[in-house]
């Protein structure tokens, strides 16, 4: 999975425009990199992010959603917690609803559970403005674990059936580096409720905490981190890089079938 922002710095005249054609390009480029899926967000949720008017989502992702859907045969997933935003979305062809907020908000659950679509629900701790300051579980793998429980069978009760989630847990959102190092060590933890998995590990600051790189330097991290992801069965990688990334599973995909035992990360 692709990831493909629209969240221009500069309001100045034209820049929303400029934005949207850079993001259309980038969309192409990750495509012809060997993308399964683009996923588009024009609401930065990063920690201490400032909130961006549910008008102005929309005028960020719909138009390049809709050029996507007309001139490519992608699948195209957009990152978003907000229900008018899934809705304009699925109506203009999305077929992924990409939530960090796993469906929580108001309708959200409503809108994806009545139309054809998947969705990812992650799981977060906090909101995005605090989630950063003190994170804290007694054990991390069975509270994101009790929470996708909690999720699914809310999911199902409004008709969303399980086939139609993917589940991830999060990376960065409301951990310390302590916490995303369990996560990504135990990532096979999950697959027993029976949902793909997805995760998104691109660049993240966990790599900064870890090796002390600045974003621009941390390709090589998030792709043995992807690595680490794939080797546990995860059937997603949202990223950044692609054709980097393509390169990293290819190289597993491989080996696999030359490995005299299962090619895979050792929990016992
Ligand atoms: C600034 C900081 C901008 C962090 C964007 C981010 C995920 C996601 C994001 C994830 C799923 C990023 C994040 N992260 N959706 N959206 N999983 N499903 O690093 O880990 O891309 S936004």
């Amino acid at each position: 999975m692709g990831i493909v922002n629209v969240t221009p710095d500069s309001f100045y005249d034209g820049g929303r425009y400029r934005a949207q054609s850079t993001a259309f390009e980038h969309a192409l480029q990750l495509i012809r990199e060997g993308a399964d899926i683009i996923d588009i967000g024009g609401e930065s949720t990063r920690p201490g992010a400032l909130p961006v008017s549910i008008q102005e989502e929309c005028d960020r992702v719909l138009p390049l959603l809709e050029k996507l859907i007309q001139e490519t045969a992608m699948p195209i997933s957009v990152d978003t917690r907000h229900a008018v935003v899934m809705q304009e979305a699925i109506r203009l062809g999305a077929s992924i609803i990409n939530d960090v907020a796993a469906l929580t908000q108001e309708n959200a659950l409503e809108v994806v559970s009545k139309h054809p679509v998947k969705v990812c629900l992650m799981h977060m701790q906090g909101l995005p403005e605090t989630m950063q300051q003190k994170p804290h579980y007694e054990n991390i793998l069975e509270e994101i674990n009790a929470f996708f429980v909690e999720r699914l069978q809310a999911c199902e009760q409004a008709g969303l059936s399980r086939q139609r989630i993917w589940l991830d847990p999060g990376f960065g959102f409301g951990k310390t580096l302590e916490h995303n190092l369990m996560l990504l060590g135990n990532l096979s933890f999950f697959q027993t409720l029976g949902c793909p998995l997805l995760v998104g590990l691109s660049r993240k600051s966990m790599f900064g905490a870890l090796l002390n790189r600045a974003p621009e330097q941390r390709l090589p991290a998030s792709l043995s981190a992807a690595l680490i992801a794939s080797l546990q069965g995860v059937a997603c990688i949202r990223t950044h890089d692609v054709a980097a990334t393509r390169d990293a599973l290819s190289v597993m995909k491989a080996v696999q079938p030359h490995c005299k035992e299962t090619l895979s990360v050792r929990t016992a």
